[in-house]
């Protein structure tokens, strides 16, 4: 039985759904700050309203529906954190660590993404190994950052399961992001579908990497059910299935809409996040010790997108 926070964000909408599918609805708990509109697909299973920095709630939850797992999605992302650095560190650590108590006390395996923020401008930025140096420079990547570390902790402290991956920029068409770096990613297919042009405010030649949602959920599944033993990391596997700048997304969907158009209009706070991060990451470490393997190239992820958009 599985309890998600921040069941309604961009990872965690399809990530329920995804693992209700799998294991069964009634065996999945969407947790969230506030309860959706009533035609919601998260309603069709059991929902609880949760802010995650209420701890006696978030026990008094896990107390009632038992799970034995924890997936803890519900943080602010880069751009958000830095307009509310106090907030941020308030609900991204203390969140995860009342998560983690949770998860503790209840004997949990316990899963929280990580992300490419958790690197910084001192990290090799071309083919980022798995293990190096992360002294990033915002405070989403020092929350990343300690995350890590944190559920490293819990993992040789009190023996609580926790893995973890850092997530390139996701894409998705079924919940659109909010507040992240790399969302100029999303929006791209959206504009380019709804008005054949897109702005970006990312510059040219700013490469990140990034990945289709349906990879992201898959990966968190295939993380969660691999052999623990085989395990030599735990917080956090590096995961990515490409790695681009807008020219090249623009390129991709050229291949399906011919005409599309695509302009600049930096954004000086997003594209400073954007510089301090990796180009590109290695996932070498994740494939070896527990198959990830990505299915959306670039193209595959175009056409999806583009496809699924048209139809909404
Ligand atoms: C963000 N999409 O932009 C998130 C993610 C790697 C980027 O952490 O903040």
């Amino acid at each position: 039985r599985i309890m998600i926070t921040g069941a309604l964000g961009q990872i965690g909408t399809e990530l329920t759904m995804k693992l209700r599918e799998i294991y069964g609805t009634d065996n999945v708990l969407a947790t969230d700050l506030r309860r959706p509109e009533e035609d919601s697909i998260i309603l069709q299973g059991p929902f609880e309203e949760l802010n995650v920095m209420d701890a006696e709630r978030m026990e008094a939850i896990a107390d009632t529906f038992k799970p034995d797992t924890m997936m803890h999605m519900a943080a602010l992302l880069s751009a958000t954190a830095e307009k509310n650095p106090v907030f941020a560190w308030n609900l991204n650590m203390g969140g995860l660590l009342n998560a983690l108590e949770v998860a503790r006390k209840h004997k949990m395996q316990f899963f929280t993404p990580s992300s490419i923020g958790a690197f910084g401008p001192t990290t090799p930025k071309d083919n980022t190994p798995q293990l190096t140096i992360q002294r990033p420079t915002t405070m989403y990547g020092v929350n990343k950052v300690a995350g890590e570390l944190l559920c490293d902790y819990y993992y040789h402290s009190f023996g609580v399961d926790t893995r973890s991956v850092r997530f390139p920029g996701l894409i998705s068409h079924v919940k659109e992001p909010g507040g992240g770096t790399t969302d100029y990613a999303v929006e791209i297919y959206f504009k380019a579908v709804r008005e054949g042009r897109y702005d970006s405010y990312i510059d040219k030649g700013t490469f990140m990497d990034m990945m289709y949602m349906d990879d992201a959920i898959d990966c968190i599944i295939q993380l969660m059910e691999a052999d623990a033993d085989k395990l030599l990391t735990r917080n956090a596997f590096n995961v990515t299935a490409m790695s681009v700048d807008p020219e090249a997304v623009a390129a991709s969907i050229r291949k399906f809409m011919p005409d599309f158009e695509l302009g600049y209009d930096v954004d000086p706070v997003r594209q400073a996040i954007a510089d301090s991060w990796p180009n590109s990451i290695d996932a070498t470490e994740a494939k070896e010790q527990w198959g990830f393997s990505p299915k959306f190239d670039l193209d595959t992820m175009t056409e999806t997108m583009l496809e699924a958009i048209k139809a909404k």
